[in-house]
């Protein structure tokens, strides 16, 4: 990171079924304009920023499901909300669900953009990690149709230069996996940004509803402390069409400290200045070109989901010529 960044998370309470379009961007310019006010040069609005999180209900009305999505980005609509970031030289990052094509060549994304402080749409990201299932289980406690909805993303996870800083994208469930943030990690992104629509109980998995605050922070706290990365991380909270979803905006350090988190399940802006080469202080230490081992990873790629072991000699095999030259080991399993 070049130079201080004094950045916001602008939490959102509930966004009910019914609402209008025009309320809830009077909501977000409202954060933007306290977070300039702040002095804030960066925004980051939650996943699905503009609409209730309606995967979790199944509807086939394509008349409702259509006015979930925008068709171009950015539009009538929202556009209070670029005007008035450019206006005040503040960048953002907004959660919404974009449409692409027509009719069967239709495809629909979860998706962010980041948006610089003129006003112009800097990078895009699209969800990959879609969780929950693809048709309607009438067994499960809880309705998450993220996948009848979406595709997965198909655009990578890239790093935009922005505000003087490298900065990547995720959305929601990514958080929880590894990978989205080493690979971030590895195109030097200095911050992440990303919001998020979490139930706050799990009913059909109630031995983790003790643990939703960790299993929230956990890995962003690992993944900023493993990879040298500020996170900013942006909830639509509270009881939305009947769901209860957990606040827990924060802001998280390289070292893996939460440095700022949010006290309300409303519509809070949380606001800290990111200090610069604390980033640079912990991808030093770490130093990933002197000591990672690809060699080692290939199971993280050639594989989805969990296997049978590798016997030493597949692992020999596997290793490439530098590491695998060494003596065999005459103990080792066969
Ligand atoms: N929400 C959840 C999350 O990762 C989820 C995913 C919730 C999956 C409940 C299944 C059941 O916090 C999103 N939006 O990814």
């Amino acid at each position: 990171m070049e130079r201080p960044l004094t950045v916001a998370a602008a939490q959102l309470g509930p966004i009910s079924r019914d609402a209008r379009r025009q309320d809830v961007i009077t909501r977000l310019v409202s954060l933007l304009e306290k977070a300039a006010r702040m002095e804030c040069q960066l925004v980051v609005f939650p996943e699905m920023a503009l609409t209730t999180f309606f995967p979790r209900f199944l509807t086939e009305d394509e008349s409702e499901i259509s006015g979930y999505f925008e068709t171009e980005m950015p539009n009538p609509s929202v556009s209070p909300l670029f005007e008035t970031a450019a206006r005040l030289g503040v960048g953002f990052y907004l959660g919404y669900c974009e449409q692409v094509g027509r009719g069967k060549a239709v495809r629909r994304y979860n998706s962010a953009i980041l948006v610089d402080e003129t006003g112009h749409i800097a990078g895009k990201y699209r969800k990959v990690h879609v969780p929950g299932n693809p048709q309607y289980d009438p067994a499960l406690g809880l309705q998450h149709l993220e996948p009848w909805y979406f595709l997965d993303g198909d655009l990578g996870f890239p790093v935009f230069h922005c505000l003087g800083t490298r900065i990547g994208m995720l959305i929601c469930n990514d958080r929880r996996w590894p990978e989205p943030w080493r690979v971030l990690g590895l195109q030097g992104a200095e911050l992440v940004l990303l919001g998020y629509n979490s139930p706050s109980q799990l009913p059909d998995n109630p031995r983790q509803n003790a643990f939703r605050t960790e299993h929230h922070q956990l890995p962003m706290r690992a993944a900023a402390y493993q990879n040298g990365l500020w996170v900013v991380a942006s909830a639509k909270a509270g009881r939305e069409e009947g769901c209860d979803m957990m606040g827990g905006s924060c802001i998280i350090a390289p070292s893996g400290e939460v440095v700022a988190v949010s006290s309300t399940l409303g519509d809070e802006l949380l606001t800290y200045t990111l200090e610069p080469g604390l980033a640079e202080e912990y991808k030093s230490f770490f130093d990933m070109s002197r000591y990672r081992r690809p060699e080692s990873y290939g199971l993280i790629c050639d594989r989805c989901g969990p296997g049978e072991p590798l016997t030493s000699a597949e692992w020999a095999s596997k290793l490439s010529p530098k590491v695998s030259g060494q003596p065999t080991d005459p103990d080792a399993d066969s």
